[in-house]
């Protein structure tokens, strides 16, 4: 079987004529749990994945900086020199986009040399794994290593938010591009979206005899439109209601006060961000005190409060829940942003086939597509492969 490495080496020789100088690659990314509480400075719980995007880079001697990739027919190129969100569109705003960012950053773009980029990915677009934060953290890594930046991971990771945020245009949280540069193998990366810190925690999913199974609905969903930003502008409202610089400051005691204070819709917005929160707190704890045989509950609450609090679920990705939860998963939830992509559900080894054919009969039953349904595994984060 052909390796995407090999591949992606031999495309880049080909298109452009000459050998890479070196391929990097970033994973794509599960959210244990913690949602939508990224950009409200709170706790998040994703883990690095065994899908992967893969970057062969070339200097140049000019200043022009050339990307091209498997998901598009053409190049495109553009003098370092004229990098701004503004000169940027479809999918090369993910990679020159990063090149922008190191620059805002301080890497100065008008002395480091121009670069050749050729990028594949078997990362799903689309299902909410953050094939989008792969490419940004597999073209930070590749950029800060051959240009001499040495910038540690979480400035790697602010570089990707900002291109995602600026020239991308989807006004997203920390939490993907972290998961993609920090994660580490059979692990979870615990991060503080406020202070940045991050802690390693071990899944211990194998040894507990546990797979994760990604549920893809198919249903698109993009978060430079619509629900996200919506979202975000009603947790933004809810803090300033109550005299917070942001939801990170509320706590669950606080919750009868918010309920005075404001809308009911902006209350359970607030109520999500908050019991979110908390549920990483404890999943950590359980996950440490007892293995992960015991975050079910909290799996399962924290699909209930994105579904009916913060509302960003579908038919579909409740469909999925429910069917792998009453068909023995140990927790089930959608994970990412929401309004489509996927679900995970955490399921013993000798349950998941049941479980998937239970799902692929639900879906038939209530005249949905089907959905891909398949395993990921904790994995390494970005690295430089060769
Ligand atoms: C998307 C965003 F990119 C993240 O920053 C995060 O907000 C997530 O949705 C929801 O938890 O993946």
């Amino acid at each position: 079987m052909s390796d995407i490495r090999d591949d992606t080496a031999e495309t880049f020789t080909t298109l452009f004529g000459y050998e890479p100088s070196g391929l990097w690659s970033a994973p794509g990314r599960v959210n244990l749990i913690g949602e939508h509480t990224d950009y409200n400075l709170g706790f998040v719980l994703p883990f690095a994945i065994d899908r992967r995007t893969i970057v062969a880079l070339g200097l140049r001697e000019d200043g022009i900086a050339r990307v091209a990739s498997s998901f598009a027919e053409e190049a495109v190129e553009i003098p370092l020199a004229e990098l701004s969100p503004e000169a940027l569109e479809g999918w090369s705003a993910y990679p020159l986009g990063v090149a922008w960012a190191l620059g805002q950053r301080g890497a100065d773009l008008a002395a480091v040399p121009g670069f050749d980029i050729y990028i594949e990915s078997n990362v799903p677009v689309g299902a909410g794994l953050s094939s989008s934060a792969a490419i940004e953290s597999a073209v930070a890594l590749a950029l800060s290593d051959v240009w001499r930046l040495d910038f540690d991971r979480e400035t790697l990771a602010q570089v990707g938010q900002l291109a995602e945020n600026k020239a991308v245009g989807a006004p997203t949280g920390i939490m993907d591009q972290s998961a993609s540069l920090l994660g580490q193998k059979d692990s979870a990366v615990f991060l503080d979206c406020r202070s940045l810190e991050s802690q390693v925690i071990d899944l211990g999913f194998d040894r507990a005899g546990l797979v994760v199974l990604i549920m893809d609905t198919g249903v698109a969903h993009a978060h430079s439109t619509g629900g996200y930003a919506e979202r975000r502008a009603s947790c933004e409202l809810g803090a300033s209601l109550l005299g917070v610089a942001s939801l990170r400051d509320v706590t669950v005691d606080d919750l009868p006060r918010a309920r005075e204070l404001m809308d009911d819709v902006t209350f359970r917005r607030v109520r999500h961000v908050v019991t979110e929160n908390q549920r990483v707190l404890d999943t950590v704890a359980a996950l440490e005190a007892e293995g992960p045989r015991a975050i079910g509950d909290l799996l399962d609450a924290s699909h209930i409060s994105m579904r009916d609090d913060f509302e960003i679920s579908v038919p579909e990705l409740d469909l999925a829940v429910e069917t792998a939860q009453s068909n023995g998963a140990i927790g089930a939830r959608m994970t990412g942003g929401g309004f489509g992509g996927a679900a995970i559900a955490l399921v013993a080894s000798e349950d998941l086939s049941r479980v998937q054919v239970a799902i692929d009969g639900a879906f038939a039953e209530h005249a949905m597509a089907q959905p891909d349904t398949f395993v990921v595994t904790a994995s390494q984060g970005a690295i430089r492969e060769r």
